[in-house]
């Protein structure tokens, strides 16, 4: 559960990020991959070369479920429960890889929207995709 501080910070982000969620999204696997390769191994099917249509358009998936979650905090497993499912039953990507993935996204929000970055949005926002990261991984068995 979250405070109705670190909802505030969350939704002000999430809805910054809402107009250009390709290009952050992408930028948050470009940083996936360069930092940790062996995340590649999951998207042997796409074009990871910088500003591929690939890269914007799953970017835009993953920050746009991050967009839509935030608008259901108070119901995290309900809303992202078919995502959950695809995580744990036909992508079965490492839960580890979770963690480096969240890493990515934090840096990408960081660097884009510095001005809002204090340590307290820092915070809500990490606790924040770290629970989806939980969801999404708690099916998994
Ligand atoms: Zn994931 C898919 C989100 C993590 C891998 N994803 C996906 C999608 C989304 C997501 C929205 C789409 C779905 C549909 O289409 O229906 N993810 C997400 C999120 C997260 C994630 C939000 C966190 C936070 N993933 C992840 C990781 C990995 C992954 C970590 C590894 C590394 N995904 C994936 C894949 C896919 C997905 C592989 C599929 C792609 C294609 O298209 O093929």
């Amino acid at each position: 559960t979250f405070t109705d501080a670190e909802k505030a910070a969350i939704v002000s982000i999430l809805d910054k990020a809402s107009g250009n969620a390709s290009a952050l999204g992408a930028e948050a696997l470009e940083r996936l991959f360069l930092g940790f390769p062996q995340t590649k191994t999951y998207f042997n099917h796409f074009d990871l070369s910088h500003g591929s249509t690939d890269l914007q358009t799953h970017g835009g998936k993953v920050l746009g479920a991050l967009v839509e979650a935030a608008k259901h905090l108070h119901n995290l497993e309900g809303s992202l429960s078919k995502l959950s499912d695809l995580h744990a039953y036909n992508l079965r990507v490492d839960p580890g890889n979770f963690k480096l993935l969240s890493h990515s996204i934090l840096v990408v929000l960081a660097s884009h929207f510095s001005a809002d970055f204090d340590a307290t949005t820092h915070a809500a926002l990490d606790k924040f995709i770290a629970v989806v990261s939980h969801v999404l991984t708690s099916k998994y068995r």
